[in-house]
């Protein structure tokens, strides 16, 4: 695809740097060992990575706790390291996406310091407020937060600070003060930000945690910030997330304005760069909330990360379900946009454990035939499974502050965060460090690894490989597409170009083989060609159907 349209049928790679490749030995991944494994996501087929936050931090929630903008994190390397990693990623044809966090800095940033100390503009760069006086039963007077807010890693989102004398808002962890996008301040500094690293070259950036940028305005509400009702849920606790409904504090609609700002930022480098820049937003949010961060009829906006294979599939969805999934967005989202599909995160399972190991090769055929952007999380292509992270390892606040060493893991996402199973030395590749990587490799390394799938031509990688190939077809690119649930367990998706071969993948959901009736779809041309069938073995590759009908294995015993 030319550099205008490179974006529109995208296969983004995202890596998380921590545990992607460790170079020096620190049993940390870092910049170099990223530049060390260009090659193999060149030969894999990948576009783009995408680079989960490499900036200097604190780590208080693994690198999202920014200190500064325009650094590289020092374990991570340099920014000498990081331009060699541009420049070896754009030798080899792949486009380098950076992580953009703009609802929150970290707590050791410039700007908070300056903020704590009231000095101008920064005074107003944060979400501060004064605590309200209250009383307890016997009379005494006390100052509690100025709302009922609860982060979403739990408890109070208000924290004190002494210096100041105020609260300050955050949504995330205490060290990630939430910025104040109603200063004009914060947008042009944080629109400078995405300057510096497109001057470098960089070809778009994730949106991290957008939904969250404003809170409601004190102004509307008397001078206070309103508390949010109860939601009702079951299970959580006054100081779970899900005690609240988040009315207040989520998905306000000052934020499109913001995101299509950032759009016209893009687009002042297409000329002088003659690269269209990508922007893709994270929003946990409702369907039609989400669509509106593609724009409006005037004004260009991003591509919303569409999670609903996370959200809305599970081990037990049948064809059926998974198609209304697919033709759900495809529906929804106004025509000329991207689509994009996402099946996995640095947040969320593993696919193998949240759809199950037999559903690895069906999502990845799905996400990677489906028209659109779509995104690999690293590991996926080798269907890694969550590691086992026990408490006295536990890294990530989400599961720290339940405080809970018993149910912890319930909420932690350092289970799909272990380090990439390369082979089967030790530390599975990863790191050569003589003392312990920053998580535990996951125990199965031995056999489930990169090096042992490249070997294996039946294996997850060759799979989602010949997929990738397959995804560089005319049909693939700019195919219409048509999806049928042929029964539960048989899902068909195909994508057609008139005077092109056509492309079909067909999920068996089944355990057992089944032999669909291919004349009953009524649209096959001739020339129609398999991209893969069946779950997870015995695929029908490249056979090209003149017949009427095709045998689908069922998954692997
Ligand atoms: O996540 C935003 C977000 O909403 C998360 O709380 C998500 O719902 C949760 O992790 C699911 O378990 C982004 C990043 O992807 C995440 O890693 C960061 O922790 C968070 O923002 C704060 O920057
Ligand atoms: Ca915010």
């Amino acid at each position: 695809a030319s550099d205008l349209d490179w974006w529109k049928t995208a296969l983004i790679y995202q890596i998380y740097p921590r545990s992607f490749k460790d170079s020096n030995g620190d049993g940390t991944g870092d910049l170099n060992g990223i530049t060390e494994k260009l090659p193999y996501l060149h030969d894999t087929g990948i576009d783009a990575i995408w680079l989960s936050p490499i900036y200097r931090s604190p780590n208080y929630d693994s690198g999202y706790d920014i200190t500064d903008y325009r650094s590289i994190q020092e374990e991570y390397g340099t920014m000498e390291d990081f331009e060699r990693l541009l420049n070896v990623s754009r030798s080899l044809g792949i486009r380098v996406v950076l992580d953009f966090v703009p609802n929150h800095t970290g707590n050791e940033s410039e700007w908070f310091n300056r903020s704590i100390a009231g000095e101008a503009p920064y005074n107003e760069y944060y979400v501060w407020a004064d605590g309200l006086n209250a009383t307890y039963d016997n009379g005494t007077v006390y100052t509690k937060p100025p709302s009922n807010w609860i982060s979403n890693f739990r408890k109070s989102a208000w924290e004190f600070n002494e210096v100041r004398g105020q609260y300050y808002l955050h949504q995330f962890v205490i060290g990630q003060p939430d910025l104040n996008y109603r200063s004009n301040y914060v947008q042009e500094a944080m629109k400078n930000v995405l300057r510096f690293w497109l001057d470098k070259g960089v070809s778009g950036f994730r949106v991290d945690a957008v939904n969250k940028l404003y809170e409601a305005d004190p102004n509307n509400y008397g001078g206070v910030y309103p508390d949010e009702p109860l939601s009702g849920a079951a299970n959580a606790g006054p100081d779970d997330y899900e005690y609240l409904s988040h009315i207040y504090t989520e998905n306000l609609l000052e934020t499109y304005d913001v995101v299509y700002s950032w759009r016209d930022v893009l687009d002042e480098y297409i000329t002088s760069q003659g690269e269209y820049k990508i922007m893709m937003t994270e929003a946990y949010a409702a369907l039609q909330l989400m669509i509106r961060y593609y724009g409006t009829s005037t004004r260009n906006g991003s591509i919303p990360f569409n999670f609903s294979f996370l959200g809305d599939i599970n081990k037990n969805s049948t064809a059926w379900e998974i198609k209304t999934v697919i033709d759900r967005w495809m529906t929804y989202m106004p025509s000329g946009r991207v689509a994009n599909w996402v099946i996995g995160n640095h947040d969320q399972s593993r696919v193998a454990n949240r759809q199950g190991v037999d559903r690895i090769d069906a999502m990845n055929m799905l996400a990677l035939i489906l028209p659109g952007v779509t995104i690999t999380y690293q590991g996926e292509e080798i269907g890694m499974e969550d590691g086992y992270v026990s408490w006295n390892d536990t890294q990530d606040p989400q599961a720290c502050n339940t405080d809970d060493p018993i149910n912890y893991y319930l909420h932690s996402r350092d289970p799909n965060r272990t380090p990439y199973q390369w082979d089967s030395t030790a530390h599975a590749g990863f790191s050569n460090t003589t003392g312990s990587t920053w998580l535990p490799v996951a125990d199965n390394y031995l056999t489930l690894n990169l090096a042992a799938q490249i070997a294996n031509p039946k294996s997850h990688y060759h799979f989602y490989k010949d997929v990738v190939t397959n995804r560089k077809s005319p049909a693939i690119q700019e195919g219409d597409l048509d999806t049928r649930a042929l029964s539960e367990s048989i899902l068909v998706v195909t994508r057609l170009l008139p005077g092109e071969a056509g492309m079909l993948g067909v999920v068996n959901l089944a355990s057992e083989a089944q032999t669909i009736d291919l004349t009953s779809l009524r649209l096959l041309p001739s020339d129609l060609e398999v991209v893969a069938s069946g779950v997870n073995c015995a695929l029908e590759k490249n056979a090209t159907l003149t017949k009427s009908s095709i045998p689908v294995s069922g998954h692997c015993a």
